[in-house]
């Protein structure tokens, strides 16, 4: 069977600082051609769409899957699926990814009958199965499978990440990945999942709070394999286990694979593994990203950060000390006033690491989704890409985004304006004598973007696909079942924090 697999395109603040490839999509597209099918990846991040119609003449899919993690992703993808059936009406077109597998029916009933199935979980077990089931009325029988006539049984975790490594000779135009000055970059994955449980965030609702490692000698392998001299690693939180960052450390070594490397982590793994982020420092360890979230203990409490600020600011300390370039996240709430982000911008000012702020917000598959009481102010997708406010804000909401891109602005002056280039004047001049200009094209795009009345004006764009909104819960505490995705399953290996 010909299966053309499809990466929507990527949302504006996103193309600005970076654009990565689609691991996970990736690693489908592996075991698809495990099956023995002829497979095609196309990514929109990169194209446009007149290369999918492109695509849909010449190499004439039997098959068509999307991804969509991407919540703001998904009246693109709806539209491209009717699209898809008018032309090729035979065509089996289906959607998997993070965002899709928490608003399933929906996705379908947006659809009219242009998708044939919703894949929910992870697709590297099932994708095959269900195109074998091609043209079956039981296809809604499948773990995971959501067809307009019913759900098949929970999805399954993958037993063993080391099956199934991304196949990314299937990538097109692949010096268009980058992340800052990390420019052409490559991505990996070392574990997948988090057993933290933070009510902003779909990680550990997905997963089911599993966590499971790649071997160290398969990460090894694949990362001996990329091409780049950057990797993005796409784990949610970096070496939780001291020992398997060490192991795969040692492999690298022993393989004599020398990268420079983005990763995220938390504060309190920061600190409590100190030893294995300094080994990395020495292995390549270039970025990292750690998400604070807040600055006020009351904050932390409200995310449930499980984290303090004592240790968030020891954290700081140490990635200093390692050298590090230290990207943080804050999350900025609606109800924020001037006040508020005239704190933040002091603050940030005072310390050396880029400061990135997001705006809270509830998504399908957060905690918050079910337990925010605050009515959202929009049901429109695309605004759920904590860019834009879904929820009231204190101030007139053109007031509240020119004070969050005033921050930022001012943030980023420090990393990303021409001014910073003094900062990565030597890894930037590298990637430009390789021919690669996506980071100073970055400095180019920041200014034409980071614009308040575009953000605004996005509110007043007509909706075609409106959100279901959340459903009231009958207990005031969600349930495994209102939340999770995967279910923890006995076969996987998981961990607990420490
Ligand atoms: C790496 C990552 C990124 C990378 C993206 C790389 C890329 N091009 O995809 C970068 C840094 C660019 C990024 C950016 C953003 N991200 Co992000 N990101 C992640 C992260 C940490 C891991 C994703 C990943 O690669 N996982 C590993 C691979 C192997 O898994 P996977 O992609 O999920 O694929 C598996 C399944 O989903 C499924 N699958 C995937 N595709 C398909 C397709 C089909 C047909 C099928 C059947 C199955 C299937 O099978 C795969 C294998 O099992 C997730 C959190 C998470 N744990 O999922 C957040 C996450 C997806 N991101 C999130 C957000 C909010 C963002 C941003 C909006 C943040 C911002 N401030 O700008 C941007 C938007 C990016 C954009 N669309 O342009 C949210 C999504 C919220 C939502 N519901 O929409 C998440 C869930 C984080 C969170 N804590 O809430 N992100
Ligand atoms: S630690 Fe990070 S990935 Fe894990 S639940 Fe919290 S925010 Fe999500």
């Amino acid at each position: 069977m010909r299966v053309l697999l499809v990466h929507p395109s990527a949302l504006m603040h996103a193309e600005l600082y970076l654009r990565l490839e689609p691991i996970g999509l990736e690693r489908v597209a592996t075991a698809v051609r495990a099956a023995g099918h002829d497979v095609r990846l196309l990514d929109l991040q990169i194209f446009g769409a007149d290369e999918y119609w492109r695509e849909l003449s010449e190499f004439r899919p039997h098959a068509v899957g999307f991804s969509v993690n991407y919540l703001a992703n998904v009246p693109e993808v709806v539209d491209l699926a009717k699209a898809t059936k008018r032309r090729s009406p035979d065509t089996f077109v289906f959607v998997g990814g993070h965002s899709a597998s928490f608003i399933a029916p929906e996705f379908l009933d947006h659809a009219a009958g242009a998708l044939d199935c919703v894949v929910r979980g992870e697709g590297e077990l099932i994708v095959p199965r269900v195109l074998e089931a091609f043209g079956d009325p039981k296809l809604e029988t499948l773990p995971g499978v959501v067809t307009r006539h019913g759900s098949g049984p929970r999805p399954t975790l993958l037993d063993d990440l080391d099956r199934f490594p991304p196949a990314r000779d299937l990538g097109r135009l692949r010096k268009k990945y980058f992340i800052g000055v990390l420019d052409p970059c490559a991505s990996a994955e070392f574990t997948r999942g988090c057993p933290w449980d933070c009510s902003f965030c779909s990680a550990w609702t997905f997963y089911g709070r599993s966590y499971r490692k790649v071997s160290p000698e398969a990460a090894a392998d694949d990362l001996a394999r990329i091409r780049e001299p950057n990797v993005f690693l796409v784990d949610d939180v970096a070496f939780i286990q001291a020992e398997h960052g060490l192991a795969i450390g040692r492999e690298l070594e022993r393989r004599r694979v020398r990268k420079q490397y983005y990763m995220e982590t938390r504060c309190d793994v920061l600190l409590k593994n100190r030893e294995v982020f300094a080994y990395w420092r020495r292995l390549g360890l270039f970025y990292l990203f750690l998400g604070l979230e807040a600055l006020d203990a009351e904050g932390l409490q409200q995310l449930r950060k499980r984290s303090t600020l004592n240790t968030n600011f020891e954290a700081l300390e140490v990635a200093r000390q390692l050298g590090l370039t230290v990207a943080i996240n804050l999350i900025a709430d609606p109800d924020w006033d001037a006040d508020r982000f005239r704190v933040i911008r002091e603050w940030a000012m005072t310390v050396p690491e880029i400061v990135n702020v997001s705006i809270s917000t509830p998504y399908p598959g957060t905690e918050t989704w079910l337990t925010e009481s605050r009515k959202l102010t929009t049901l429109d997708y695309r605004l759920f890409d904590v860019q834009h406010a879904v929820l009231p804000t204190r101030m007139p909401l053109d007031q509240f985004y020119t004070e969050i891109v005033r921050t930022q602005a001012i943030l980023n002056r420090k990393h990303l304006g021409w001014g910073a280039l003094w900062r990565y004047g030597r890894p930037a001049v590298t990637a430009l004598s390789r021919g690669q200009t996506n980071y100073v094209r970055m400095l180019w795009k920041f200014r034409l973007l980071n614009d308040p009345t575009r953000l605004y004006a996005d509110h007043s764009r007509p909706v075609t696909y409106e959100m279901r909104p959340p459903r009231v819960l009958a207990t005031a505490k969600p349930t495994k079942d209102d939340l999770f995705i995967h279910l923890p399953s006995p076969a996987a290996k998981t961990t607990a924090p420490a």
